[in-house]
């Protein structure tokens, strides 16, 4: 039988485990990338390893996210991410380079590689055939030390693309109709890898779109074959070496395949608060529009936002609408500029951001009190944009900027005129924001810079037998990391100072949970399906140990949260019988009983309501490798780091 395209490139770099469905394998990886809101924890983690160099073929660290600067904080994080890099062997995307999976994707992104990085988006390298994944800080520091990574071996899903897009219809329209067909939880345990006559019809910059919003799905990751439209785009990129062809072989078996006609897809929009929260745009109406915003990993290419620009060319933005522009790359942002498109946009009035995630994740532009907010991103989570009652929907560059003259959501098959604007032949890719790493030798001799905002992270001790705790929150399904530990500009800043940061854990569910933690000290969280999906912040996990959270009891867990939980020590329980959610209030006293004995044996863990005497049984499935983990109390102590 022959390979699809992910059995190929996972049997290409198999270190242990075998390619069967549910079981744990281990993969070598060839490439890593932090960006700076994850980095930090990141590289703290990589030196409490004590490895002089990064072991891998290629590591970057870029600046992206937080780059306010509103304190010293951030500016001390980079300048020691920035020393890091250069003693430690990485390339280092200075801030205004743009936004790290663009970048990546541009400058050094291999087809037939495995990249893993410490944000959830990770998965956009999957548009150039790469095998990418989203992870947590530890798990990107283990891979810079050499270790594999380890993944339990997912189903590998076909999604079959027929036809061709029409007219103003684009690559988020599709994956927004992914999304309404199987929702946030629809790609848990799964790989889906994109084949059929459709795949050909779309570029690199669109099939990254498509595999970045993968993420939405819970999915592990999404990739793409490596094909003549690959090669195109590497050798515009001026690294046309760096092509190999990757096809699945004709008689390749899946697990499971859905079809998409894209000829049949329509202009989408996610609506508020969710990205599976999806409906065709001329179903939605035309609600009134106080915002746009165009950019980030999933929107942010050149024909992205001179598509835009093109519909905005001649217009002026709605007296109602703030328009912002935040283009993916400094490559993106020069081409804009030269193509005339940058232009175009800041005659129309679109206010220009910097190459960065900016309001993405809540970096400034926080819509008005209950703002209606058009954005190109992936997630519209309750409070993600800094404003809790805004309505933020998703929607393609098309969409956003035919609303932004209008004033209104409006469908781009309204549009009358042609889109036409330059197409690109040829590039100067100029990669002087990007600063190579120091050689082995130089290395010995430079020092890395530590800011005082900079505190040590928090070590888990090893399990107990028995837990005897309370449960401090009780959460319903589908709780996100923006949830667990909120981003946004008064925060952000934060993410090198956990103390600090425990003080914002949950507060957008419950804004006394970190009082009731540090009262407390210990406890237990109820949470429902789908806990965790959403970011690969590490710092889910890291502030919740910090203020005493010994375990998750949950209904099902999203992928890189559990294994960030259990990195770090933390119990992730699952209720055998879902039921028994409803048997745990706020408050109630809980024993977790014989933890260490089942942990160790495999066996499944009672709690017992000790209100209620009421004994839920609840299931840990780890590996061998999990095991030790948690039995540590992290991986640090597992492998004794410290
Ligand atoms: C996000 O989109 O939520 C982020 C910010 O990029 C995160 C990473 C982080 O929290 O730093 C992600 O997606 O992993
Ligand atoms: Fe940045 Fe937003 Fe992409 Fe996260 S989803 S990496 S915040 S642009």
């Amino acid at each position: 039988m022959g390979l699809n395209v992910t059995q190929k490139l996972i049997k290409a770099h198999l270190v242990s485990g075998e390619m069967k469905k549910g079981g744990e394998i281990g993969l070598r990886i060839d490439q890593t990338l932090t960006q700076d809101a994850t980095g930090t924890m990141a590289y703290l983690q990589f030196e409490a390893m004590g490895i002089k160099r990064v072991k891998t073929e290629l590591s970057v660290a870029y600046i992206d996210h937080n780059t306010l600067q509103t304190g010293f904080e951030n500016a001390d994080d980079h300048k020691y991410i920035q020393t890091c890099a250069k003693k430690y062997g990485l390339y280092f995307s200075r801030p205004g380079n743009g936004i790290c999976h663009q970048v990546h994707l541009e400058r050094f992104g291999v087809p037939g590689k495995t990249l893993i990085g410490s944000d959830s988006h990770t998965p956009t390298g999957g548009g150039l055939g790469m095998l990418a994944f989203g992870a947590g800080g530890l798990d990107v520091a283990c891979a810079m030390s050499g270790q594999p990574y380890y993944i339990t071996m997912p189903e590998i899903i076909k999604i079959n693309l027929t036809g061709k897009l029409r007219k103003h219809v684009s690559a988020k329209d599709v994956i927004l109709e992914i999304l309404h067909r199987l929702s946030v939880k629809g790609g848990v345990g799964k790989i889906f890898e994109y084949s059929g006559g459709g795949v050909m019809t779309l570029s690199v910059p669109e099939r990254a779109t498509i595999t970045n919003m993968g993420t939405e799905l819970g999915a592990t990751t999404s990739v793409f074959p490596s094909d003549e439209v690959t090669k195109r785009f590497l050798t515009l990129q001026k690294r046309e070496e760096a092509y190999v062809n990757i096809e699945a072989d004709p008689d390749a078996a899946y697990d499971g395949e859905l079809t998409v006609d894209l000829s049949k897809v329509v202009p989408m929009a996610a609506c508020p608060h969710s990205p599976d929260n999806v409906k065709p745009v001329s179903k939605i109406g035309k609600i009134k529009v106080d915002q746009c915003c165009i950019g980030s990993c999933t929107n942010s290419s050149y024909d992205d936002l001179m598509k835009a620009a093109a519909i905005l060319k001649g217009k002026t933005v709605n007296e109602g609408v703030s328009l912002t522009v935040s283009p993916g790359s400094k490559q993106v942002f020069d081409l804009l500029a030269q193509s005339g498109g940058l232009s175009d946009l800041i005659a129309a009035g679109a206010r220009i951001l910097e190459c960065a995630c900016g309001p993405c994740i809540g970096m400034g532009q926080s819509p008005g009190s209950a703002g209606i907010s058009l954005r190109t991103f992936n997630r519209n989570f309750t409070g993600r944009s800094g404003t809790k009652d805004a309505g933020v929907y998703l929607v393609s560059p098309e969409t956003a900027a035919i609303s932004a003259i209008n004033g209104y959501l409006t469908d781009p098959g309204e549009i009358k005129e042609e889109i036409s604007y330059m197409a690109l032949d040829e590039i100067k890719p100029d990669d002087n924001m990007i600063i190579p790493p120091a050689s082995a030798v130089e290395a010995e001799t430079l020092s890395v810079e530590r800011g005082p905002n900079i505190k040590p992270f928090p070590t888990g001790h090893a399990l107990e037998n028995e837990i005897k705790t309370e449960v401090t929150l009780v959460t319903g399904d589908n709780i996100t990391t923006d949830h667990i530990m909120p981003a946004g500009a008064k925060i952000l800043p934060y993410r090198s100072n956990i103390p600090y940061l425990s003080k914002y854990c949950f507060t957008v569910c419950d804004c006394e949970f970190p009082e009731r933690m540090t009262q407390h000290k210990t406890g237990v969280i109820i949470g429902g399906a789908n806990y965790g999906q959403g970011s690969s912040r590490e710092h889910a996990a890291l502030v919740p140990l910090y203020l005493g959270v010994r375990c998750v009891i949950a209904k099902s867990f999203a992928r890189i949260h559990r294994a960030n939980l259990i990195n770090n020590g933390i119990l992730p329980l699952t209720f055998h019988n879902p039921e028994d959610y409803d048997s745990f209030a706020l408050g109630d006293p809980v024993t977790v009983e014989n933890a260490r004995d089942s942990v160790e044996s495999g066996n499944n863990i009672v709690v017992k309501n000790e209100k209620t005497g009421i004994r839920a049984i609840t299931t840990c499935e780890l590996s061998e490798r999990e095991k030790r983990c948690i039995l540590a109390g992290g991986l640090i102590n597992s492998v004794g780091m410290l």
